[in-house]
């Protein structure tokens, strides 16, 4: 994150680099990245440090000079400077309902994948080799097990983590099959067109499908042909070159 260009009115939005197929192997950068997409929003993405963002996490955007963190955030300002093409047309009914199922995919859902990433044993090795085996000879001998313990005191700090590994897949099954029923068979998930609240499925649901990591909760997604067929349709349609 350069000082160069602070003063353009570039987006410039810093994310995870590409991994598994997937543009980002982040849940919540490749649902700010849907949504830039959804909404037409020119944009150029570049790689982050979490270190640098103001928050700590990413996706962290750049715009007029201003650094903002929080894909939330993100998009609320976007939706303030752009417009809002996605949801503008909701009752506020509708809105409720958009951002329940946001909390559930964001907060709920989002560390039962963190736990099938990060600690499922099978897991671990395929996640470690793709997030830091770029890192030099010496640093790969200690960091990844020890932002793997941070991981493991965050998943115990939400209470998940706590559970047993059935327990937390049964949760994650659950929260699946809310978002299959709430689909149905509409195309998007509040009728025929996009909302932000795609952008979050997509980029959380994609994150499951796609990666070669097996677990229950990838095999609870396999189990909802009509989820594994939207986000199969949004791949097609918003991001039709993998990376
Ligand atoms: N609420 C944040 C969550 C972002 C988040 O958890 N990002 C993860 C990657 S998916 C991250 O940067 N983690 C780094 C860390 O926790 O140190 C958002 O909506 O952007």
């Amino acid at each position: 994150m350069s000082k160069t260009d602070t003063t353009t009115a570039t987006l410039e939005v810093f994310q995870y680099g590409p991994a598994w197929g997937l543009t980002t192997p982040s849940p919540f950068c490749l649902k700010l990245e849907t949504y830039l997409r959804l909404a037409q929003i020119p944009h150029q993405i570049k790689p982050g440090d979490p270190r640098k963002s103001p928050t700590g996490k990413l996706p962290t955007i750049r715009h007029k000079g201003q650094l903002i963190s929080d894909s939330s955030v993100i998009i609320e300002y976007l939706k303030k400077e752009f417009g809002d093409p996605l949801d503008q047309r909701l009752t506020p009914q509708e809105k409720g309902r958009a951002l329940a199922y946001q909390r559930l995919i964001e907060e709920h859902l989002y560390w039962v994948t963190v736990y099938a990433r990060w600690i499922e044993p099978n897991n671990w090795p395929v996640v470690r080799d793709a997030f830091f085996g770029g890192l030099p000879g010496p640093l790969k001998l200690f960091v990844p097990n020890l932002v793997r313990g941070q991981v493991k005191k965050q998943l115990h700090g939400h209470g998940l983590g706590r559970l047993a590994p059935a327990a937390i897949y049964q949760r994650g099954t659950q929260d699946l099959q809310a978002l299959a029923t709430a689909l149905g068979d509409q195309p998007y998930f509040l009728g025929t067109g996009p909302t932000s609240l795609d952008a979050s499925a997509y980029g959380f649901l994609a994150n499951l499908l796609y990666p070669p990591l097996d677990s229950p909760i990838k095999s609870s997604l396999l189990d909802q042909p009509n989820l594994v067929s939207y986000v199969n349709r949004l791949s097609t349609q918003l991001f039709p070159v993998n990376p």
